[in-house]
């Protein structure tokens, strides 16, 4: 009675599995396999109640930016070429869905084009999911509203599932070892920032994809941090770290507060 009890207060995790990460960006379609099965036997480690987002990765932001769809814009005379993106973002989801279920995570996919279809999402679907006991999974995906298409990232549902859940924590996991001065991959002497507040971001401009790179994830966890206790981020391509931080111990990464 007290196990039911505790189980429903408590509070949901979010856990974003960078594009970066889990596909090679600068392949079209191409996942990475094996890091990809070592971060859900990871995840399938921590028990708690969580929502997983993934980013789209070389499924999305390839064909997206050679369409010309980071730009919003009405429906109208685009359908093949949003449908195809679409269809190559749910091919990645579906893959990343079976990885999980094949280490025991009862994730199942919720897909943002059919959540988004009004001024306001409707995340029914996710609550119900998540009291049956299953794992939500959602995407960076290309919603239609209005007679118009626009790319929602990963990064956006984190900010959108924090005003609605409040969760104890958010965790990004990207390609490099947290949130820097500078890029570190275009600068040697790039600092890793192990802790900061909020306020004290100044987002500069990374624009090197269809969402706005490290500068758009930025954006929203200044937003998030008044809805989650915690937001971190993480080198996703060593999943020992996730291990370590789902254990509670210390680890390389960037916490904001
Ligand atoms: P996706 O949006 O496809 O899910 P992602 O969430 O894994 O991808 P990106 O949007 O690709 O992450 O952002 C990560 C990249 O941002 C890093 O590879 C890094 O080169 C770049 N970057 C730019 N500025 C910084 C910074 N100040 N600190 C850390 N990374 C930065
Ligand atoms: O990878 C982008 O989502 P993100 C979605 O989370 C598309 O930024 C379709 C490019």
């Amino acid at each position: 009675m007290i196990l039911i009890i505790w189980r429903k207060l408590q509070r949901v995790n979010v856990i974003k599995l960078g594009g970066s990460v889990i596909t090679d960006k600068a392949n079209y379609r191409k996942v990475n396999q094996a890091l990809l099965r070592n971060l859900c036997e990871v995840i399938s480690s921590n028990k708690e109640k969580k929502i997983l987002i993934h980013g789209a990765g070389s499924f999305g932001h390839i064909l997206a930016l050679k369409f010309g769809l980071d730009k919003p814009g009405p429906i109208k005379g685009r359908e093949a070429e949003i449908a195809r993106v679409i269809s190559d973002v749910l091919t990645l989801d579906s893959e990343i869905v079976d990885e999980l279920n094949a280490k025991g995570v009862k994730a199942i996919s919720v897909p943002p084009h059919v959540i988004y279809n009004s001024n306001k999402p409707d995340f029914k679907p996710v609550q119900s999911l998540l009291r049956k006991g299953f794992v939500p999974v959602l995407y960076g995906d290309i919603i239609l509203f209005n007679g118009k298409y626009r790319i929602i990232s990963g990064d956006e549902i984190a900010l959108d599932l924090s005003r609605k859940f409040r969760p104890e924590s958010v965790v990004f996991l990207t390609d490099v070892d947290g949130l820097y001065d500078r890029d570190p991959k275009k600068n040697k002497n790039a600092k890793l920032i192990p802790s900061i507040k909020s306020k004290m971001i100044s987002v500069v401009d990374t624009d090197t994809d269809a969402t706005g790179s490290m500068a758009g994830k930025m954006e929203r966890i200044k937003k998030m941090v008044a809805y989650s206790r915690r937001v971190v981020v993480l080198n996703g391509k060593k999943p020992e770290r996730l291990g370590r931080y789902f254990r509670g111990m210390e680890t390389i990464s960037t916490v904001i507060t």
